[in-house]
């Protein structure tokens, strides 16, 4: 397969390997503006190429809700090359003042717990009650296929063909801090699409939990009754970062248990820090394969969004997610710089061995990479 198979028609020539464009697989749907591409990289056929948008080509398409044009910008924005990473944020400061006016909200658990359905149940109820709504995801171990959020295709189908709803699966490959990026980029343009809604679902294992809770207002936390806290991987931290912890497949026989669980977790989150200040996070139940509780889940939402708000605490929050995202920003790129660096490439090995063999101190061996990082 050649590499120009697998990139989007509109690259330029020139553009390099670095487009993103694998993520496509899986959405051929046509919501994402790219549906002529299968992604397979079987087909021989000739590639089209689109014109080349400007930046306000960009920002005019996405305010004026055009979606092909909206996917077109995710795909900008997910693109790793360094051409394209300066168009998007072009693009992206156009966008600037009509980001925010949004409710973010990251639904984590167990694979298993039902995340998928959940969003589906909780996106048709929104989308009935007037609201648009973009479904994002946030898995850094998806590959070529797409990620866990189009998994299982018929269930999220009737959502992705409705234009008051958007789907994009995870960003593929990378590290988890390349993936963050740009989910939360593709957050704001689809804030400046209009869409007031956010949904970001993460996998559940791992680091990528507290990765979406740094960029999303209200943090939901699935869980199962009856399987123990261990084997649903969740740790006490994790349950302190929740706004609201809801216990689903709360339907047929489960629902006693699940009653009885939701009990038990009220009970032991009186132990826990508060995730947000001036908010106390409850336990609840749903099921979201029979849209049970679904709506009571959103009222939750509304009244946190109401006393957050008030309290100016929503705010707050978000300029510190903001910040604490710029300098982490700067903490991978001056890593970057640390480990790309010839001098310290040089004398790393040396150090390395040196350390292991206990013959130079850690702090020692930091200061000579940290020499050998400032040699001119
Ligand atoms: N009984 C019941 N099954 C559910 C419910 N929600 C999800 N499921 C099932 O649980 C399985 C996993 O659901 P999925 O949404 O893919 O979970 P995810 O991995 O967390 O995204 C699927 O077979 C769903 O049909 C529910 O409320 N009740
Ligand atoms: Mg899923």
């Amino acid at each position: 397969m050649s590499d120009n198979e697998k990139r989007p028609e509109w690259a330029p020539e020139e553009g390099g390997k670095g487009f993103a464009c694998r993520v496509m697989d899986g959405v051929e749907g046509g919501h994402d503006g790219i549906s002529s591409y299968s992604g397979s990289g079987k087909a021989k056929r000739k590639v089209y190429r689109r014109p080349q948008l400007t930046a306000d080509d960009y920002a005019d398409g996405i305010t004026g809700g055009n979606r092909a044009i909206l996917g077109r910008a995710i795909t900008l924005v997910e693109s790793n090359s360094a051409a394209h990473m300066e168009q998007a944020q072009e693009v992206l400061k156009k966008l600037l003042p009509k980001t925010g006016n949004s409710i973010r909200i990251g639904i984590t658990g167990v694979p298993g717990v039902g995340k998928s359905t959940f969003i589906e149940a909780l996106g048709v109820y929104l989308i009935e009650q007037g609201h648009r709504v973009a479904v994002l995801a946030v898995d850094p171990s998806s590959s070529i296929t797409g990620g866990s959020i189009l998994g299982d295709k018929t269930r999220m189908e009737a959502l992705g063909r409705d234009e008051r709803c958007f789907i994009r699966p995870s960003p593929s490959g990378g590290t988890l801090g390349g993936v963050a990026r740009k989910t939360r980029e593709t957050m704001m343009v689809c804030e400046a699409a209009g869409f007031d809604v956010i949904l970001v679902e993460t996998v559940g294992v791992g680091q990528s939990e507290i990765t979406v809770r740094s960029m999303v207002d209200f943090f939901l936390l699935l869980m199962l009754a009856g399987a123990g806290d261990e084997l649903q991987g969740i740790k006490k931290g994790i349950m302190e970062l929740a706004d609201a912890l809801v216990i689903n497949k709360a339907d047929g026989e489960n629902k006693l248990r699940a009653e009885t669980a939701r009990n038990e977790y009220e009970r032991a989150m009186h132990y826990l820090q508060p995730s947000t200040e001036g908010w106390i996070s409850h336990a609840y139940t749903c099921s979201a394969i029979e849209n049970k509780g679904i709506d009571n889940i959103w009222s939750v939402v509304e009244k946190y969004r109401r006393i957050t708000k008030a309290s100016g605490v929503f705010e707050a929050h978000r300029q510190k997610q903001t910040m604490q995202w710029v300098d982490s920003m700067v903490d991978e790129h001056l890593r970057s710089l640390f480990t790309g660096n010839p001098n310290v490439a040089k004398v790393y090995g040396e150090v390395e061995e040196a350390v292991s063999n206990g013959t130079l101190p850690p702090t020692a061996a930091v200061n000579r990479l940290i020499r050998a990082f400032d040699e001119r």
